[in-house]
């Protein structure tokens, strides 16, 4: 056979090798997330995308859906366990419902402060519960900063615990913001993120809790002036990917996933720091008030929550708090 026509042969094999390859479709990947873009979490998810994208040379492509346009928290961790969303980024608080254990994150004054909740999170308590959640479908990729929660109300500022008494405030769907509600003596009213606005504002509602970038991104500090450093907790966010997707990637996906994801983890929390910042700033300016009542009055009301939850997580309650 002619060398040229041989030759020949290996360069159209060559051609189609290639074009194969440029032309098989991507996997792309639903991620969700509650908040807008711009939001620290959204911002880090889009990082990680972007490190998937370029270390698997395109072939795992994430298509992010913020604001809510997957359906609320709730609904999407039940659609992640199912596989239907790929990447979820949710507070830990509404995994509790499918993941009693990790209840123990969003206790009451659980971290002493930020650092602790990282040195903890970071650590391996936070990497066992991150692997505890594969027994529910979920594939726990990375934490996110999520600061403080705090109190903000429409009426009057909460200065200390019997301020609290009779009024309505919206909770997460977290048994144990239900829980830390009633032991601080107000009424707790579990509702979805994104009817928090219209509820404030309708009167539904005399008060929410939440960190300040979230009080500012929702516009709820338009409606509840008044906002009152308790810090009752410090509940992480959480990066989770569906068990259904997991499996079906290899074990080289798998590990780009994983360390795009606890690359986008540091990023988030710088972004957060800023954004604590720059919210603060807005809604000051927009009007709002800051109170800072004493704490301690705080901590004694919620240990009746400690005495519920402590009996089936005692040993890990006091590994937490025994890292130092
Ligand atoms: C925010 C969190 C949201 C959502 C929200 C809430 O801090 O980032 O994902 O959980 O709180 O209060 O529902």
């Amino acid at each position: 056979m002619k060398k040229w026509f041989i030759g020949g042969v290996m360069v159209w094999v060559l051609v189609f090798a290639l074009s194969f390859s440029a032309f098989a479709a991507p996997m792309v990947l639903k991620a969700a997330d509650d908040h807008a873009n711009g939001y620290p979490t959204v911002e880090g998810l889009k990082l990680m995308a972007k490190v998937v994208d370029y270390m698997t040379n395109g072939q795992i492509k994430i298509k992010i859906y913020p604001g809510a346009q997957l359906g609320s928290e709730k609904e999407t961790i039940e659609q992640t366990q199912l596989g239907a969303i790929d990447i979820n980024r949710v507070s830990v608080s509404p995994v509790v419902a499918f993941v009693p254990k990790t209840a123990v994150l969003t206790l009451p004054y659980i971290f002493r402060s930020g650092k602790h909740m990282w040195k903890v999170l970071d650590g391996p308590i936070g990497k066992k519960l991150l692997d505890d959640l594969s027994s529910k479908g979920f594939i726990g990729l990375a934490y996110y900063d999520s600061g403080a929660r705090n109190f903000y109300t429409v009426k009057k500022p909460i200065l200390e615990p019997s301020d609290l008494k009779g009024l309505k405030i919206r909770v997460q769907k977290n048994p144990v913001m239900i829980d830390v509600m009633k032991a601080l003596g107000a009424s707790p009213v579990p509702m979805a993120f994104e009817e928090v606005y219209s509820a404030l504002q309708s009167g539904v509602i005399d008060g929410a809790e939440n960190n300040e970038p979230s009080y500012w991104e929702t516009s709820h500090y338009e409606v509840a002036k008044y906002y009152s450093y308790d810090g009752h907790t410090r509940i992480p966010e959480v990066v989770l990917m569906s068990k259904v997707t997991w499996n079906k990637l290899t074990p080289d996906q798998r590990l780009i996933i994983k360390t795009a994801a606890v690359a986008s983890s540091y990023y988030e929390r710088y972004l957060w720091a800023q954004m604590v910042k720059k919210a603060i700033k807005a809604v000051k300016a927009a009007g709002c008030k800051f109170f800072y009542p004493n704490v301690k009055l705080f901590q004694e009301k919620v240990k009746p929550v400690y005495e519920k939850y402590g009996e089936n997580y005692k040993k890990l309650i006091k590994e937490i708090q025994a890292v130092k």
